[in-house]
């Protein structure tokens, strides 16, 4: 007789087995989430074959069998498009996969044989279950609001009003500080006001380069495009103090409706979130483009070090917080990733590393202190430029050779992007600045993608789980 389990039971099986792990990848748009999964997924199909994996223990140690895509276990998220980012890097020339918005899944099923000691008879084969969830780092920019209430965020908002993004938000203020709050509004009003809010967090984002966007799925709305839900905006000038005499406002009010959608995000789009997805969660990648920051100056960078410090604030669940009274989540083990390293030549690497540790400084600190393991790495997850060096005024100098992207004609140009400062940059850096990181195309590739330590990543992910 076949014996068959319901699915939660089988499941619970394979992962009291360690037979399953659900791993998830984050970061703030642009950071390099696609090309780090497609390379994760590319790097463990050419295990045993042509992968560089030496930095990971069980590719080494010749243990690693190979990888095999079966079918995801939750279905009712899009599928991570990884064959069409293989199809985009093996154009000619190659090109970079197209961004995808929101949250995707994809599963594969590892082969190894255990490294437990015993005859070899009992060096089994064993499959560990891979869950890999890749789902925008905006989303997690999200997680203050449920802790604080309307009039609180909009404080916050005005306060985060710097000169460059002032600029951006300029239309929408100035029709936004027309309004009385006790005024009544219709829904077109409201709508346009809020399309002219977006536009500005839009604009911030792809022009100024700015990353504290909130609410977090202004940006990214997915499938909540144009819905209601979608459509409020903090009121400038309202303080925390002034919420008892705002309460007594008229239920059709501005501030009331506001307030009401506000509320409505929270419980709708906010949590979830977290309740669906975050809280099953095993472990947890977060992608940071430290480089392209840099590149953009003073006010960008500040900005990224608030966000980062913000969106990690998702990982620090211990204790009695919001997010472990409402959700439990039960992520045990982190990496954190600079991106991109291919950008700057292997010597800057180090300083590449030191500057992802400073800016995540705080928040890094804080999950040692609650004994979650998190690990520190600089990669570049599809290698696209190569080392040379040339000698200039009688001194050797590594430099990078590839194809820039935004040139016409297509040749390969030896490049010296600069030098990376290893500590957080004091104001006269950045009127020195030296360096200009421009972007690459992929180099072409016939077999594993080129990566700079993807093995080192997958040693800390999977390691543990493949002994
Ligand atoms: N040189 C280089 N560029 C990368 C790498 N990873 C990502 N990029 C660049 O960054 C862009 C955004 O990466 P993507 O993975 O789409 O970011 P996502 O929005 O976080 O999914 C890509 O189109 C590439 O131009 C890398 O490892 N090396
Ligand atoms: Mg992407």
């Amino acid at each position: 007789m076949a014996l068959t389990l319901p699915r939660d039971m089988g499941d619970m099986i394979e992962r009291g087995f360690d037979r399953r792990l659900r791993l998830a990848v984050t970061g703030l748009s642009r950071a390099g989430k696609t090309a780090f999964l497609t390379s994760l997924v590319n790097q463990l199909r050419h295990a045993g074959l042509d992968a560089r994996l030496d930095l990971m223990k069980t590719a080494r140690e010749g243990r690693l069998l190979g990888a095999q895509r079966i079918e995801q276990s939750d279905l009712s998220i899009p599928s991570f498009p990884y064959d069409e980012a293989i199809e985009a890097l093996s154009l000619s020339p190659p090109e970079w996969p197209r961004p995808t918005r929101g949250i995707s899944e994809l599963c594969l099923s590892i082969r190894y044989r255990t490294a437990l000691p015993g005859r070899a008879l009992f060096k089994a084969q064993r499959t560990l279950t891979l869950d890999l969830v890749d789902y925008p780092g905006e989303w997690l920019l999200d997680l203050p609001l449920l802790e604080l209430d309307y009039p609180q965020w909009c404080e916050r908002m005005t306060r985060l009003q710097g000169p460059a993004r002032r600029a951006y938000a300029a239309d929408w203020l100035s029709a936004v500080q027309r309004l009385a709050v006790d005024q009544s509004v219709d829904d077109r009003e409201l709508a346009e006001l809020a399309a002219s809010y977006a536009e500005s967090l839009k604009r911030a984002r792809a022009e100024g380069g700015f990353s504290y966007v909130q609410p977090g799925r202004f940006l990214l709305p997915g499938d909540l495009e144009g819905a209601p839900v979608l459509q409020f905006f903090p009121l400038p000038g309202i303080k925390a103090e002034d919420r008892a005499r705002l309460a007594r406002l008229p239920a059709g009010s501005l501030y009331k409706i506001l307030e009401r959608r506000f509320e409505h995000y929270k419980r709708h789009v906010v949590m979830p979130f977290y309740r669906d997805h975050f809280r099953r969660f095993d472990r947890q990648v977060v992608l940071v483009d430290v480089l392209s920051a840099l590149n953009a100056g003073a006010e960008v960078f500040n900005d990224m070090r608030m966000t980062l410090g913000d969106l990690m604030k998702s990982f620090r669940f211990g204790g009695n917080g919001t997010l472990r009274r409402l959700f439990s989540p039960r992520i045990d083990r982190l990496l954190i990733c600079a991106t991109k390293a291919d950008h700057v030549t292997p010597e800057q690497h180090p300083k590449l590393l030191a500057l992802l540790e400073q800016l995540l400084d705080e928040p890094i600190k804080d999950l040692r202190y609650l004994d979650v393991p998190v690990k520190a790495l600089s990669l570049a997850s599809i290698r696209a430029t190569e080392t040379r060096t040339i000698e200039r005024n009688g001194q050797r100098q590594p430099v990078l050779y590839g194809t820039l992207l935004d040139e016409p004609g297509d040749q390969p140009a030896l490049i010296f992007p600069g030098e990376v400062p290893d500590r957080l940059p004091e104001e006269a850096f950045w009127h020195r600045q030296g360096f200009s990181f421009s972007a690459f195309r992929p180099l072409p590739h016939r077999d594993a993608l080129p990566h700079i330590r993807m093995d080192a990543a997958l040693d800390w992910l999977l390691g543990d789980k493949l002994r």
